[in-house]
């Protein structure tokens, strides 16, 4: 890819008015989502600096007024006077909307946000920002506001080194929230690290009373990212991997079985995470299919008598990571994380093929351990499909009723209905006391039949309480799954804040995910937030939803207040639980994304793997801090 890029080959697109006017359209939404959008677009720009072998250090800083800047090591944008625009390149970059190399020819663009808008969405978008760069023996500065110039590029200061700095404080004026999360940042930050084999990043977070600090810089790249996926499993093998380009495309892959039942297969395009997979995930799939049923036969394992293993039996227990690089993707589908790229197919597959039947073929111990596995989920599969038949039949046999532990609503309208899923019979009759019965259904699910620990996916389906759940749905499931048939359209979990809550959460969320995922695909799926304090005095009540909610309502000291912890729904009255849980208006919700799902499906998979200690980790982090989990 070229480098000797000037100034010069910056196109000029359009003003930043339209980005505040429609913020929206550029960062996806003003929520978390496109607050944390900014940060990205800001090390994405330093991530491709990296990428084109200029940058060896990126690092974030959250400040404790709210602004976040972000440093890198690399050539520093340029700041030679733009010919068109009579402005320097960095004011171009910095105030026009998509100036920047990736649009134009010679650009050496690899990466790009999800969005990819460029750093002039984050300026407009941003109460203030200073841009510094350090280059041709100066450091040089601008100062913006809302995007506009209000500092002309100045000299601040000699110096030998190289590199840019992008500081920016969101406008409070266009986002709904404000405050950055390092849970959030340090997922992908350390993710970008894995993906991106000796770039180091770090995060610095100065806001709380002790500032927190930390580093990723893996020599391992995504070899080390399935090492660190897989460090509380078995794994079978050592990771075997693969790294090569044809055609333009760069293909990275990195696998290894392990004992688990769910499969954990991360799929990457120019460093964005494509949840919705695409052709190098198909490619990759069918190429391990194909892989393990040939070595399979050829040694005898797999008999005529046996069928084919399916993708899905060759899956289970498989963790990967495929990253592919190419110089203009695609992006399709609903989120825009779907691969199009037909050609990255065949290679990804052609690749995977090679390496994997060439393992297979050195190492015969592993192989063997490998085709065992595959053979056992296709036996399990087989088995809980026989079930499912069973159960089917005799539902047809007993009439296909409501089941009686439902509380349906009046209407009939999916478009209009609700239903609940409550833990426990108890907090199920609060819950039917405060409900609406025109809009709101009540399903109670007994919690203790749900021990998330010891069900596999298959044997969830043979439990009494999901099939009732199924039945209340109406859609059916997995490959007979049809939303269209959908009895509800806001399906909302409402269980307890404490481990069992967050169990039975977890599964349900896993349980969709995996089998009807366009439930949460299409935004079905909700999580009720009940209040974690009820807080009185005298005569006045608040309800607080998180401890800084109640540090705000009692202040400091909070004298002559009663606050009540809630700890069950069951602690509340259905007045009240109607009042901050239920009803339309005061109650709050989140809606599940596809990520949230893969959050939980992650969660799940500690909760039951073969290991205890994650499990345990798990309970003592939960019981530590019951509001951080945040699902
Ligand atoms: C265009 C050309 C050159 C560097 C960059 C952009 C650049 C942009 C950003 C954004 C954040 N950090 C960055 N670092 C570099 C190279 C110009 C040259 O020296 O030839």
């Amino acid at each position: 890819m070229a480098t000797n890029y000037t100034g010069e080959h910056i196109e000029v697109l359009r003003g930043l008015e339209a980005v505040r006017k429609r913020p929206g359209m550029y960062i996806g939404n003003t929520a978390e989502r496109g607050l944390h959008q900014l940060v990205y677009e800001a090390v994405d720009n330093a991530v491709d600096e990296a990428l084109a072998g200029y940058a060896h250090s990126i690092a974030v800083i959250l400040h404790r007024d709210g602004s976040c800047s972000v440093r890198d090591d690399g050539r520093g944008i340029p700041i030679d006077v733009h010919a068109e625009e009579r402005l320097p390149a960095v004011e171009v970059v910095m105030t026009m909307l998509h100036a920047g190399a990736k649009f134009g020819k010679g650009g050496y663009k690899v990466s790009g946000g999800l969005h990819g808008v460029g750093i002039s969405v984050v300026n407009a978008l941003s109460e203030w920002m200073v841009t510094r760069v350090k280059r041709d023996g100066f450091e040089w500065e601008m100062k913006f506001e809302r995007g506009e110039t209000v500092t002309k590029l100045k000299k601040v200061g000699r110096t030998d080194g190289t590199g840019t700095l992008q500081w920016f404080k969101p406008d409070p004026t266009v986002f709904e929230v404000s405050e950055f999360h390092w849970d959030i940042l340090q997922k992908r930050l350390r993710e970008l690290a894995f993906l991106n084999r000796g770039l180091s990043i770090t995060l610095c977070d100065e806001r709380g009373e002790t500032p927190r600090q930390r580093s990723y810089e893996f020599d391992g790249g995504i070899v080390s990212f399935v090492e660190w996926l897989n460090e509380k499993k078995d794994p079978l093998h050592p990771i075997l991997s693969t790294h090569a380009e044809r055609d333009g495309v760069d293909v990275e892959v990195a696998m290894q079985y392990t004992g688990a039942y769910a499969e954990q297969i991360f799929s990457f395009a120019n460093n964005i995470g494509t949840i919705e997979g695409g052709m190098h995930l198909q490619g990759f799939r069918q190429a391990v299919t194909n892989a393990v049923n040939a070595y399979g036969r050829k040694r005898g394992m797999l008999k005529e008598s046996d069928g084919s293993l399916s993708t899905d039996d060759v899956v289970e227990g498989l963790t990967a990571v495929v990253s592919v690089k190419l110089g203009e993707p695609q992006f399709e589908g609903q989120t825009k994380t779907k691969l199009g790229n037909a050609k990255v197919r065949s290679i990804v597959a052609g690749l995977v093929y090679e390496r994997l039947e060439f393992f297979l073929e050195e190492n015969p111990k592993y192989a063997r351990a490998i085709i065992e596995k595959c053979m056992q989920a296709q036996r399990a599969r087989d088995a809980a499909k026989k079930a499912r038949d069973l159960s089917r039949r005799k539902n047809a046999l007993e009439g296909s009723g409501l089941p009686g532990k439902l509380v349906d609503c009046k209407n009939g309208n999916p478009a209009e209905s609700e239903l609940f899923l409550v833990e426990g019979d108890s907090a199920g009759g609060t819950a039917k006391g405060g409900r609406d019965p025109n809009t709101q259904a009540i399903l109670p699910l007994r919690g203790k039949i749900l021990n998330v620990e010891k069900a596999r996916l298959d044997k969830v389906l043979a439990n009494e309480e999901i099939r009732t759940m199924i039945t209340a749905l109406g859609t059916g499931f997995g490959d007979e799954f049809n939303v269209a048939k959908l009895r509800y359209h806001r399906i909302i979990i409402m269980t307890d804040a404490d481990v069992d809550g967050s169990h039975i959460r977890t599964l349900l969320l896993t349980f969709f995910y995996r089998q009807m995922r366009p439930l949460v695909e299409e935004g079905h799926v909700y999580i009720a937030q009940p209040p974690l304090y009820g807080i009185r005095k005298g005569r006045k009540q608040w309800w607080a939803f998180s401890e800084g909610e109640l540090k705000s309502i009692v202040g400091e000291d909070g004298k002559d207040f009663t606050i009540q912890q809630y700890k069950g729904l069951g602690e509340m009255d259905a007045d009240q639980l109607a009042e901050t849980t239920m009803e339309v208006g005061n109650r709050r919700l989140k809606q599940i994304t596809v990520e949230d799902a893969v959050e939980a499906e992650q969660i799940f998979t500690d909760l039951m793997g073969d290991k205890v200690e994650p499990r345990k980790q798990y309970i003592f982090d939960y019981a530590k801090s019951v509001t951080n989990l945040d699902l």
